[in-house]
């Protein structure tokens, strides 16, 4: 056997964007075939080790059940009945439906939707933004993931900027906070062991008991603590107050650094623990406790990713979150401050209009066109004109990148939309997903070893080369190919359209030597030496200073201060929809061999993790006359799933799960968990509230 091995980047949307390695078999005569893919030992971060999702890697790129050629849908939509055409008559027919759409209603008329699903640079954002930019198509705001935590850090900090979370192995004390890091995040861990073994204690803040918070060891003074989901402001305001009320503040620091002090001061004098335990569900001592061990043990740093910002207050969190560090001054030492989402040091290496082209947008003196945000899919595909206060409806869909119909909340109405005689959806895929059943046209997606790319992470530092290691598999092909396809089909002609690959990564990341990057393998963004994100204190605010008080919110109509408005959907918030449902749901990610629903059709993946169900708390049950693993019936006002019962230790009473990643066919209803999920908005960010979600759950009676 001729074997060699290339060098590659792992593509999913997860922080720890692993280095791996794929052996090629390149038999003479033969396709060259991947025989095997494993972690990289000399990446400098993920060193050597994958994950339960991505060690069976190859078993997905040549799964039966891939997409290989470009389908046209015979059957009803959703069906899932297809018929094989060729590449020729893909392109025309979407070509000639775009142009028909766009004659007819306009070219935002266009909606292009995609996420995260691969995250290479050219993957995620090479021709496509060009090829909508030029058509004038609807822009399509990604937030369902990430930037909220980032606007709401802006309005305390100026940037959502902070410390690369390897800078945990200096801390002495460890907050975890709305982020379950051994399954989420696991190539973190060991630095979070290490700084352990260096004697730091850890705290773990979440509503539900998991994996995370299993790690948790009492006895060495680590603690969890477990809110009611979306009450977290209460808490922090709580702190503060003991923090101030205890004199526990760096009044240096805060005199040099932060504006508005006075103010916040007043703002949390009511804020006693008992108040806060009212809110939370939190015993006051036990945030006691938390305030005077996190401004008294340094250095201190708060671990947090995405978990807490999918609440109608999420943008608050992150907000008040950021005034904890300003009052203890804990930014001024190594090991101290928040980690979130590096993604802003290798974003910065990107030449944004280079790779964007926004001038596109505005050819021939025309008007940016109208942006809508991704979570109201089942608004923007069921209601005229919504989203935005102008313009037409929805005609047609490309959707590459991402599965909406089992992640983004409302699924049911997602389903309704996406029937729609007058939409026509088109979706580049590897396997066929529950969106892309409701395809007129499904194009055939490569993995992440079938083309090159480079890999921005967004938790750590060290971007990553992927080298194509396989030829694209059937008449697969890859993002911005498919783009250079697209234009062509709709017989576009400017030439930015049809940059290569090579011409693309050159052009968007200047600063970076290509070639070295494909020698070494990686190459690690700014990040400031002596660890501190804000060592010189200065802050990108319209002061330069934390701003307690903020002017800017002020104007944006939203509280001035940190302040904690229960969500909506909640047990403190509309009364009368609490009485018919009276249990928070949470659908979180749960299964180590899932990342988001792009695993759970795969047969070592699914089966292994059993099928989806409900977990409640035994009084919760009891109440209802639920069994462990009897049917249940889940409900609100938008949708109704059964899923079996798990009677579990790890939810307080009053808060229920439902893990979320699984596809309809493994729902015994058909109704995944994001059929019953919230889609309203963050107060500011952009984000989805989908963990602010009311249900009831009753037995199903056979029969
Ligand atoms: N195995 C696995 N790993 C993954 C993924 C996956 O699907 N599977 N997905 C990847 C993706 S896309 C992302 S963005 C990251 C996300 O990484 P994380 O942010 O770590 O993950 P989440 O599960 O979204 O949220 C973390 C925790 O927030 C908690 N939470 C919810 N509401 C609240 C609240 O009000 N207060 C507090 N304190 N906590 C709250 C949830 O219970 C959950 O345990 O994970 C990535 N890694
Ligand atoms: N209820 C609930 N909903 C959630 C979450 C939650 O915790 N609970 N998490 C939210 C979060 S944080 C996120 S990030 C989103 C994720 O939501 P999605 O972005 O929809 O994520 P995936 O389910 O992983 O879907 C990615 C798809 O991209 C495809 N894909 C992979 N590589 C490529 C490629 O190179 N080209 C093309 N064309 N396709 C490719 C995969 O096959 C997969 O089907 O879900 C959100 N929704
Ligand atoms: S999914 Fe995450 S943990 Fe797994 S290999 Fe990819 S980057 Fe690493
Ligand atoms: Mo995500």
């Amino acid at each position: 056997m001729a074997t060699r091995t290339v060098n590659g980047t792992c593509h999913h949307d997860c922080p720890d964007t692993c280095g791996w390695t794929v052996t090629v078999d390149d038999e003479v005569g033969a396709a060259p075939v991947a025989v095997k893919l494993r972690g990289n030992p000399d990446h400098p971060y993920s060193a050597g080790e994958l994950c339960p999702k991505v060690n069976r890697f190859i078993d997905r790129v040549y799964d039966p059940d891939r997409v290989l050629h470009p389908l046209r849908r015979v059957g009803p939509k959703g069906s899932g009945e297809f018929e094989q055409i060729t590449w020729d008559e893909a392109l025309s027919d979407i070509a000639g439906r775009l142009h028909a759409v766009i004659a007819e209603h306009g070219a935002e008329a266009v909606l292009p939707y995609s996420d995260a699903g691969n995250q290479g640079l050219l993957a995620m954002m090479g021709v496509n933004a060009r090829f909508f930019a030029h058509m004038g198509a609807s822009k399509l705001l990604r937030a369902i993931c990430g930037p909220t935590v980032g606007a709401g850090l802006r309005m305390t900090n100026g940037t959502g900027r902070g410390m690369d979370a390897l800078e945990l192995e200096h801390s002495k004390l460890i907050l975890l906070w709305g982020t379950n890091t051994r399954l989420t995040n696991r190539h973190l861990w060991p630095t979070i062991e290490l700084a352990r073994e260096r004697g730091a204690k850890l705290v773990v803040i979440d509503p539900i008991r998991t994996l995370t918070a299993e790690a948790i060891d009492e006895a060495r003074g680590d603690r969890f603590i477990q809110p009611l989901p979306g009450t977290d402001i209460a808490m922090m305001l709580a702190m503060m107050h003991v923090i101030i009320r205890d004199r526990l503040t760096n009044d240096a620091w805060i005199a040099a650094h932060t504006s508005g002090y006075d103010e916040l001061r007043e703002a949390v004098a009511d804020w006693t623990p008992d108040r806060a335990e009212a809110a939370t569900g939190v015993p006051a001592a036990t945030i006691e406790q938390l305030a005077v061990d996190y401004a008294t043990v340094r250095p201190a740093a708060i671990r947090t990713l995405i978990g807490a910002e999918h609440h109608e207050n999420g943008a608050m969190f992150f907000r008040t979150l950021g005034c904890l560090p300003a009052l203890t001054g804990a930014w001024a030492e190594r090991g101290g401050g928040i980690a979130k989402s590096v993604g802003s040091y290798a974003d910065a290496l990107i030449d944004v209009p280079a790779l964007f082209r926004p001038d596109l947008e505005r050819a021939g003196g025309r008007e940016e066109p109208r942006e809508l945000n991704m979570s109201r899919l089942a608004d923007i595909l069921t209601e005229p004109h919504a989203g935005t206060a102008s313009g037409p409806s929805v005609h047609a869909l490309i959707v590459w990148n991402c599965n909406p119909v089992a992640t983004v909340p409302r699924a049911e109405l997602i389903r309704s939309g996406m029937e729609r005689d007058d939409l026509f959806t088109v979706v580049h895929e590897q396997f066929l997903t529950d969106t892309a059943r409701y395809a007129d046209i499904v194009l055939p997606a490569t993995t992440q070893i079938e083309s090159d790319d480079v890999v921005l992470p967004w938790g750590h530092l060290w971007v990553g080369w992927n080298g194509a290691a396989i030829a694209p598999a059937g008449e697969s092909c890859s993002n911005t190919e498919l783009f250079r396809r697209l234009s062509a089909a709709m017989g576009y002609t400017e030439p930015c359209l049809f940059d290569d690959d090579e011409t693309l990564l050159r052009d968007a990341l200047p600063s970076i030597d290509l070639d070295e990057l494909r020698r070494v393998g990686w190459v690690r963004a700014p990040y400031p030496d002596d660890g501190r994100p804000f060592g010189d204190g200065d802050f990108e605010t319209p002061s330069g200073r934390i701003e307690f008080a903020s002017d800017q919110l002020q104007r944006m109509g939203q509280p001035r201060l940190p302040a904690f408005v229960p969500p909506n959907e909640g047990p403190n918030g509309d009364a009368e929809l609490f009485g018919r449902f009276p249990l928070q749901l949470l659908t979180p990610k749960h299964h180590s061999r899932f990342l988001n629903s792009g695993y759970s059709q795969l047969p070592k993946h699914g089966p292994a993790e059993g099928g989806p169900f409900v977990e409640l708390d035994a009084t919760d049950a009891a109440i209802r006359g639920l069994v462990e693993g009897g049917l249940a019936r889940v409900w609100n006002d938008r949708a109704s799933v059964e899923v079996p019962v798990r009677i579990t230790q790890r939810l307080r009473s009053g808060v229920v799960a439902i893990p979320f990643g699984w596809w309809s066919r493994h729902h015994p209803d058909g109704k995944v968990a994001n059929s019953l999920t919230n889609d309203t908005l963050t107060e500011w960010g952009g984000g989805v509230a989908y963990s602010d979600t009311l249900v009831q759950v009753e037995p199903v009676i056979a029969g």
